[in-house]
């Protein structure tokens, strides 16, 4: 029994697979923890989306930015889906769909594991949620998810503001929950995002921090695996594991064992980008 939580895949097909067999993935009796981000940009994300599902029964994948997005595109009119780059487009207009899609819909946007030790989201914390905070928030947008409200929720949820107050509510409140677990990188003292910054620590304006870093940010009582900043690469400090490690951008795809005694971590080559025109690693 091995519990494995992975970073993000992008529609990596070839690199998810290589990375399932460098871990000895055994279905029977392993668990993997998926950071979110599976679809856009890697050229087969319907692939990496059908693998992914059919090993639902062993899987928990918590809600990525571009996971949203898709489950977003997929509520408007064809011809707007037709709009979309080729790789969404894939599953947008796969005969499986809708299995697929109501699936993604289903994930969480944090996932708790008091047993283990551990929990997942894809981006970041606010700087004063606890454990038991991030759950009543993620809850809240779970539920609506889940719940025949779902596309109004997608419609009003593409925005930078407001930033998370406790006051907010209606779909500034769904906004700004669901901008902090899946877009979160710096952000200013009191928890406003600064969607703006992506590069490395160090590169930012003075006043921002990695929200990990944050002065006078709770206390959390569980160790953390996150994904989203490819940029940041690996990075383990402040009881937080970030494990994108740009496989898209042709860096690598990371696995991160969660059940073991020390940290052990297994690493395959990204996608093959030798053959495309460079690109700045973003979003
Ligand atoms: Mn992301």
């Amino acid at each position: 029994m091995a519990v494995w939580a992975i970073g993000d895949l992008q529609g990596c097909y070839d690199p998810t697979r290589r990375l399932l067999d460098a871990i000895r993935f055994d279905p029977a009796q392993d668990r993997l923890w998926f950071c979110g981000d599976l679809v856009n940009r890697g050229g087969e994300s319907i692939e990496t989306l059908r693998l992914v599902h059919s090993l639902r029964d062993n899987v928990v994948s918590v809600l990525g930015n571009h996971d949203l997005s898709l489950l977003a595109i997929a509520e408007r009119r064809e011809e707007d889906q037709r709009k979309v780059n080729a790789d969404l487009q894939g599953v947008l207009f796969a005969p499986d769909r809708d299995v697929l899609l109501d699936w993604l819909r289903r994930c969480p946007l944090l996932h708790v594991d008091r047993t283990l030790g551990w929990m997942m989201l894809h981006a970041g914390l606010a700087p004063r949620w606890t454990t038991e905070l991030a759950e009543r928030h993620a809850g809240e947008i779970q539920r609506k998810l889940r719940s025949d409200g779902y596309r109004k929720l997608l419609r009003n949820m593409y925005g930078d503001r407001p930033a998370w107050s406790p006051n907010l509510a209606g779909p500034d409140r769904d906004r700004a929950i669901i901008n902090i677990f899946t877009r979160m990188r710096y952000c200013a003292p009191k928890g406003r995002i600064a969607f703006e910054e992506k590069g490395q620590p160090g590169t930012q304006q003075p006043g921002l921090y990695p929200w990990y870093e944050v002065p006078g940010r709770a206390e959390r009582d569980l160790k953390i695996v996150c994904g989203h900043w490819s940029t940041l690469g690996l990075f383990i400090g402040h009881g937080v594991h970030a494990i994108d490690t740009g496989a898209v951008w042709g860096g690598k795809l990371t696995a991160l064992q969660l059940d073991a005694d020390t940290l052990r971590i297994v690493q395959v080559p990204g996608r093959d980008v030798s053959d495309l025109p460079p690109r700045k690693p973003g979003a």
